[in-house]
Order: structure tokens, then C-alpha cells, then sequence
């Protein structure tokens, strides 16, 4: 049946957002988007968050695209907005999140028409230009009409094959214009590539081969939406597996089988496992040098490798393998979970477990720490076990929360992997928590903190369900380490020069009530009846940590 209404091409804008139920739109404002914006407004039916900065509603729109599996939706205005998009635009092609940026443009008449011309609109500048290099695509329509394709294109190619932002910049002209448009078409998503049978039984032989095979699950497994696929695959086939930073979420870590987080600040014993494994299968991972550390021939030494990725340019990257599937997790793991085989692991499993007994986590910080993170962040899996998951930020923080947060079964864990962009921990919890109402956990350091502060003012105006949990070591500790140990000790922009406000009064000014500072490792117990307290208040929780504490174990950078 048809639909056709005549309406400016804003208003078909906030309509096609609104047939997507994409959970919001996050912007902030500015004269060339508030035409859409205004649109979306009167329509009612697609929330409008606000944050304070554009970076930062990109990076909502991310934590909201990962948690309700829904493409985000992000939008600047022209020239700064846009350009304070990029940040957020690259985190979400590094990290395969789709993700539809729409960015205003000065009215046409306005644009430089040559191109040695630097400027002629004010405000104006060519943001596809910029962004080309980060997107699966760019478009800058130049009628109404091609305004509407490029959103029909942009919705379907952000999600098909490996997934991805979509950056469309609309002149302010264009979104005033009357339009007849056809709501009733349906934009329906391609069929994904089968697998083969030969593929299939070459995976078989390969196992059938192996002593100790080892899966290594990545981010594609969530993004493929196969973590239930997963579990039945490990269930039956009773491989051991370990996990990359984006795969954490993938897995149950509660399961004998689990061997932990690898790659180069991975636990030791995860990485004792793929060095031990003779057969390492690598689901929706890309291998990249964090996992694999610079030495590829010792990564790959004494072992065969099977890769399924659904970008065949990462099949073909810097580690070469024995089977290489270009398939999706989900549409392999269908046909692998019909393979027939078993395997006992029992040895193999207890052996690493053994590692683990006797050098824990906790055991690679100096014994003397008021304070050990790696307990802090034992202790906060544990105090926020009942939450809808973690959403960390860059820095030591960030491995000390993946080496040693125990997930419970289906809880969240985000963060910036490719980019690795301080600052994103607060907005995605803020996207996090517009696509799923519940409690988040932010965790972050005291200097992603300063990149991102403003937004705790978007949580206090949201009362968004978010427990900030500041790791304060007083410094860039991850820079200071990488300082401590290539400069001779110096120092500079990391702790020479660096500098906190006072953290609680900053949190009492947003307006948080339910606030703590802990100090001693005897402290953490306060915080149980505090978080029961609060239900779903906002809470910020403030941790110091000695500047002496290192993100440990770290694989050698040196080439060999
Ligand atoms: C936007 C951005 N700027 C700089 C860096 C480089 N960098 C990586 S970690 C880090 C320090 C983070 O400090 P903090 O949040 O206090 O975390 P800590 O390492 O102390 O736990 C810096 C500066 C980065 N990753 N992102
Ligand atoms: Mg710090």
C-alpha cells in the first residue's frame, strides 16, 4: 500500500528515523541541523539527548547502536559540530558499529565553488572530504530527492557485511524544501554469503588434528548477534577459548573452559594458552597487534590457524592462516555446530588453570597498595553484579577492569578498541542507557574524566541510571608507564604538569547524591549498602589508586 505525503524533507527525516525505532537521537545543536531537529521534536516519537558536545553524541549513538543492535543516530551542526563529530566516526568504523552520522551544511547557494577557496559560507567545510577515510561511505546529496536515497542506502549499507558509520551532510536549504515521499518502501537488508561444504570439512579435519585447539572469540561474535550460537558451540564441542578486549562480552566467564583476556596487557595465562594451543580458531577477530603482540612468527608459532571474519581485507592482513572462512560468526557457527566432534580438555584446562592459582591477577601489583585495582575492579564485577554491564574507558583502567571483571551471564562490556578514545566511557554509558533502561557502570580514569566531565551533567539532567566509578591515580598512568620505562622516568604532560580538580566537589556541583571516596582496600565493603541505596540514581564513585600500580603483565614491543 502506498503512503505518499507531502512534507519538507525535514519532516520526512525525523519519519524515517522514527520507522527505524532507533532508541534516540544524539546531538547538539546548531542553526544548519535544527530545521531536523525542530522535525524530530514535533513528530514525538524519537527521543532528543542532548549532550554537551558532539564527540559525545557520537559516541552515545555507538553505545546505543552496540546495546539495542539498532543503527545510532548522531547529528552536529556544520563546520565545528561536524568536525568534533570525527572522533566518534572512527571509533565507530574501527570498531564495526553502525552508525548513520548526519551532519547540517550551509544553504548551497553559500558553498565555495571552486576549490582553492578555503572558505565561503560561514561555517562551511567540506566534512565528507574529511571523513571519507572512516566511513563505509559519505554523501553529500545535492537535491531533496538524493537527501532520501542516500538515508534509504546509508540505513542498509551501515549494517551489511562488516558494519560501519554512514556520514550523510545535508545542506539547510535542502531540509526546507517540500517533498512527496513514499513512506510505505521498505528498506530490506541483503542475504549474507552462505558457507561452503568444503569449508566445512576442511574446519573438521583441521580439529580432528589438533591436540589443543583454542578459540580466540572477538567482537564479530557480538556484533553478529551469535552469543547464544556460541555458547552452544563451546557446550558441545567442549573447546577451551579465550577473549580479545571487544569479544569479552561474548562469552560466559563463569565456565571452567574460559582461559581469560589476551593480548598484550592480557592476563598471563590467557596468553600462556594460545601460545600452548596447537590450533587457534579465530572468531570475528582481526588479530590485530594489541592481541598478537609484534612478533607474528611467535604468535603463530607452532600452530595452525582457522580465521572467520566477515571482511575478506582482514582474512588477507598480517597474519596469514590455514583455513580462512569470509563469513560472519553467526552464519558459521550454524554450520559448524552441525560438525560432530568432542574433545576432552580436562589436561589442557588445568594446566593454565594452575597459572592462574598461583599468580593472579592481584599479584602483579606491589604487595604494599593501599588500594590494588586489580581487587577494586574484582570487587566492583562483584558489587554491579546484578547490572546490564561496564562500559570502560582508555587508559590502565581499561586493562586493569578487562583482566580481572568477572562478567555475570549476558552483561555488557564497551569500549574503544580500534580508536582507543579517552573520553568515551561516559557517553556511550549515556547511549547505553537510552537503548536499555537499567543500571550501567562507567569506568574510567581521572583524565578520561577530564575529557568527558561536561556529560555528567547530561546524566544528572537524564537522571540516567549510570554508576561513574573514577579509577583516580593522579596521572596519565598509561602514558607515565610507556614514559617510565623508554624515557628514563621523564615525565612530561603525564604527571609533570597534570593536575585534578576535587572530584566529589565537581560531582556534588552536577548534582549526584549517592557519592563515595575509597582509599583503602577495607573501604570497598561501605560501598554495598550504598549502591542498594541509590536503586537507579546516578552515583559517583571515586577510587584512588598510587601512581606505583602498572597495567601488568605487558608483552614486549621490541621486534625479534
Ligand atoms: C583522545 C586521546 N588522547 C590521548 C590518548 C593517549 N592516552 C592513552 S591512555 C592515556 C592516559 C589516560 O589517563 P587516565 O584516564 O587517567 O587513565 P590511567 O591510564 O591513569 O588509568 C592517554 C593520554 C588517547 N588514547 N586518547
Ligand atoms: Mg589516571
Amino acid at each position: 500500500m502506498q503512503d505518499i505525503e507531502r512534507t519538507t524533507l525535514a519532516d520526512c527525516i525525523a519519519r524515517f528515523i522514527a520507522e527505524k525505532n532507533t532508541p534516540a537521537v544524539f546531538q547538539l545543536s546548531g542553526g544548519m541541523i535544527a530545521f531536523i531537529i525542530d522535525a524530530i521534536g514535533r513528530l514525538g516519537k524519537t527521543p532528543i539527548i542532548n549532550t554537551r558536545h558532539e564527540q559525545a553524541a557520537g559516541f552515545a549513538a555507538e553505545g546505543s547502536a552496540r546495546i539495542s543492535r539498532i543503527p545510532g543516530f548522531a547529528m552536529g551542526t556544520s563546520g565545528p559540530g561536524a568536525t568534533n563529530l570525527l572522533t566518534p566516526i572512527a571509533s565507530s568504523y574501527f570498531d564495526s558499529i553502525p552508525v548513520v552520522y548526519i551532519t547540517g551544511q550551509v544553504n548551497q547557494k553559500e558553498l565555495r565553488t571552486n576549490i582553492n577557496q578555503r572558505q565561503n559560507g560561514f561555517q562551511e567545510l567540506d566534512i565528507c572530504e574529511m571523513a571519507k577515510s572512516i566511513t563505509k561511505k559519505v554523501y553529500s546529496p545535492k537535491t531533496a530527492a538524493e537527501v532520501l536515497e542516500s538515508l534509504n542506502e546509508g540505513w542498509i549499507l551501515c549494517q551489511e557485511g562488516r558494519q560501519g558509520p554512514v556520514l550523510i551532510d545535508i545542506p539547510i536549504n535542502l531540509q526546507q524544501e517540500f517533498i512527496e515521499y513514499d513512506f510505505s518502501s521498505d528498506s530490506t537488508m541483503p542475504v549474507k554469503s552462505e558457507i561452503t561444504a568444503a569449508e566445512i570439512s576442511e574446519f573438521k579435519d583441521l580439529l580432528n588434528s589438533a591436540k589443543h585447539p583454542l578459540l580466540l572469540i572477538g567482537g564479530g561474535v557480538r556484533l553478529s548477534n551469535a552469543t547464544d550460537l556460541l555458547s552452544e558451540f563451546i557446550e558441545k564441542t567442549g573447546i577451551p577459548y579465550v577473549s580479545t578486549l571487544l569479544g569479552l562480552d561474548a562469552i560466559s566467564h563463569k565456565n571452567a573452559n574460559y582461559l581469560g583476556f589476551i593480548g598484550s596487557y592480557g592476563n598471563r595465562w590467557a596468553n600462556a594458552a594460545v601460545s600452548q594451543a596447537d590450533l587457534l580458531i579465530a572468531i570475528g577477530s582481526r588479530l590485530d597487534v594489541r592481541q598478537t603482540g609484534n612478533n607474528i612468527s611467535k604468535f603463530i608459532s607452532g600452530k595452525k590457524i582457522i580465521r572467520i571474519d566477515v571482511d575478506e581485507h582482514e582474512l588477507n592482513g598480517r597474519i596469514s592462516s590455514d583455513l580462512s572462512i569470509k563469513s560472519d560468526a553467526s552464519k558459521f557457527l550454524q554450520a559448524a555446530i552441525g560438525v560432530d566432534y568432542r574433545i576432552d580438555s580436562t589436561l589442557f584446562v588445568s594446566r593454565i588453570h594452575e597459572i592462574i592459582h598461583e599468580n593472579p591477577q592481584k599479584f602483579e601489583q606491589p604487595s604494599d597498595l593501599l588500594l590494588n585495582p586489580s581487587i577494586v575492579m574484582e570487587h566492583l564485577g562483584d558489587l554491579f553484579r546484578e547490572s546490564l554491564g561496564f562500559i570502560v574507558d582508555v587508559g590502565q583502567h581499561q586493562m586493569w577492569a578487562a583482566q580481572s571483571i568477572q562478567l555475570s551471564e549476558g552483561q555488557r562490556f564497551l569500549t574503544s578498541g580500534g580508536l582507543g578514545a579517552m573520553g568515551f566511557a561516559i557517553p556511550a554509558s549515556i547511549g547505553a542507557a537510552a537503548a536499555r533502561n537499567g543500571r550501567w557502570v562507567s569506568i574510567l580514569g581521572d583524565g578520561c574524566l577530564q575529557l568527558s566531565s561536561a556529560e555528567l551533567q547530561t546524566i544528572i539532567h537524564y537522571r540516567l541510571p549510570i554508576a561513574i566509578c573514577v579509577i583516580n591515580n593522579g596521572q596519565h598512568g598509561m602514558v607515565a608507564q610507556f614514559q617510565e620505562e623508554n624515557m628514563d622516568g621523564r615525565l612530561f604532560g603525564t604527571r609533570d604538569g597534570y593536575s585534578n580538580p576535587n572530584f566529589q566537589e565537581l560531582a556534588l556541583a552536577y548534582g549526584f547524591r549517592k557519592i563515595a571516596r575509597i582509599a583503602r582496600v577495607e573501604d570497598l565493603m561501605s560501598l554495598e549498602k550504598l549502591v542498594i541505596d541509590a536503586k537507579d540514581e546516578p552515583i559517583f564513585l571515586e577510587f584512588i589508586v598510587d601512581s606505583q600500580a602498572k597495567a601488568l603483565p605487558k608483552m614486549s614491543i621490541k621486534n625479534e
